[in-house]
């Protein structure tokens, strides 16, 4: 047996997001878009100062784990050492703790005490 449409199906209207919209019975539709993901949260590694870790070493580590310049790098140590800590880098929670594993995993071998942490970033 052969059914036949009457008429084509006219596709239902779309409203610009975020707008309402006004059906033919003069009713309003109000659409709402809800924010289903939210940016990951980052972490940023923190390193502590010390009273015998060479400032040397501290600058190398910043180039060599944070990707820094030596001159940028000689900056945050030295604000490191000036105020206590610093932040050399903002990552995702795997980086961060992976950065902070390094640093101390070479501050051990040289047999310095420098020490570094990661937290979450406001
Ligand atoms: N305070 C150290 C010194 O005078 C240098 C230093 C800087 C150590 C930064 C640790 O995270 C640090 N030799």
């Amino acid at each position: 047996m052969i059914f036949m449409a009457s008429q084509t199906p006219t596709p239902p209207p779309v409203a610009p997001k975020g707008k309402p919209m006004e059906d033919d019975g003069g009713s309003v539709v109000a659409e709402k878009q809800l924010q289903k993901t939210k940016p990951p949260q980052m972490y940023q590694v923190v390193m502590l100062n010390d009273d015998y870790t060479p400032m040397e070493f501290v600058v190398v580590v910043i180039q060599e784990f944070f990707n820094k310049d030596k001159e940028t790098a000689t900056q945050i140590m030295l604000k490191i050492h000036l105020d206590g800590k610093g932040v050399c880098g903002v990552y995702s929670k795997d980086v961060a703790a992976t950065k902070v594993h390094q640093v101390q995993d070479a501050a051990r071998q040289a047999g310095h005490p420098l020490q570094c942490l990661s937290e979450p970033v406001e």
